[in-house]
């Protein structure tokens, strides 16, 4: 298995094991806040290894205490509204929803305001018991500005996130797992083990099949359902075109491991 040695940036640190690549957000002592810099390093990660055909999932992390407490509010106290629209900061944003590699967050503590949209934005939330998830904007003067009206609304539904966007109430693993805002929930020793776990079971697949099964569920709620049923079904076909899926259905039918080439 391949493990490249850690390499740090000022504010993340990125490594690589196997075919999985990992960003761990590295700002502990202001519990992983999204400065401008972090989000950037974030998205140029993503996009880094979004394009090296040997990385097949991407993992994103914090530490035990916080995934991120929300973006910076140091940065953004002064911030005046034109500065605030004519910024990148939601180019940014965007960006990450180009990236076609399966992204899989490993959170635990505090995951709030920009930090939950941050793990929203990405294809599946593996939390630790300890995970609190909120959006607290309300309570400094704002409201959510990357995603989380939208997409929390998508996962848990109107009537709680309302209640977390007007009241700023947080919500823990438990709650958010039966809400659908994450995948899985495991002791804390286990959440970072437990994300690599599923990134390698994802990077193990054919990776064309990867990319075009996440392109399909994350449509899924932006069409009409006729609209995304013929989606699917291009999506479906174009895997036909993949040396991989002669592969896939050959290894099943002669009964051994598919060895999957990624062409
Ligand atoms: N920003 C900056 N510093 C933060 C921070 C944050 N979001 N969260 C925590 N810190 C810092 C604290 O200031 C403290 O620093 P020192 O005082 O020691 O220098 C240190 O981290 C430890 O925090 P606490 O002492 O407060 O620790 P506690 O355990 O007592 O409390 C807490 C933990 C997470 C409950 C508390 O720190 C807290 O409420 N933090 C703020 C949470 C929050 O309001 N988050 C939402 C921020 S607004 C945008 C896209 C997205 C956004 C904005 C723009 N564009 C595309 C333009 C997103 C906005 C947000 O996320």
């Amino acid at each position: 298995m391949a493990v490249e040695a850690p390499v740090a940036d000022s504010d993340i640190v990125t490594s690589v094991e196997g075919a999985v690549g990992v960003v761990r957000i590295n700002r502990p002592k202001v519990l992983n806040a999204l400065s401008y810099s972090v989000m950037q390093s974030i998205v140029e990660s993503f996009e880094k290894f979004d394009r090296d055909p040997e990385i097949r999932a991407i993992l994103l992390t914090g530490d035990e205490r916080a995934f991120a407490a929300g973006a910076d509010i140091k940065e953004l106290e002064d911030a005046t509204v034109v500065e605030m629209a004519m910024s990148q900061q939601m180019e940014r944003w965007d960006r990450i929803r180009r990236i076609s590699t399966p992204i899989v967050a490993a959170v635990s503590g505090f995951a709030l305001g920009g930090g939950c949209e941050l793990a929203m934005c990405c294809d599946l939330i593996i939390a630790s018991e300890t995970a609190v998830f909120g959006q607290p904007e309300i309570d400094i003067g704002v409201m959510p500005g990357a995603g989380g009206t939208q997409r929390l609304t998508r996962a848990v539904g109107k009537a709680m996130a309302m209640d977390m966007v007007l009241t700023g109430r947080r919500i823990d693993a438990r709650e958010a797992l039966a809400h659908g805002l994450v995948s899985r929930v495991v002791p804390m020793e286990l959440y970072y083990d437990e994300a690599m776990k599923v990134c390698k079971a994802i990077a193990a697949k054919a990776p064309m099949a990867a990319r075009m099964a996440k392109e399909g569920v994350s449509r899924a709620l932006d069409m009409s359902l006729e609209t995304a049923l013929s989606y699917e079904r291009r999506l479906f076909y174009l895997l036909f075109g993949t040396e991989d899926q002669k592969e896939g259905m050959a290894a099943f039918r002669e009964k051994r491991k598919p060895e999957y080439k990624g062409k």
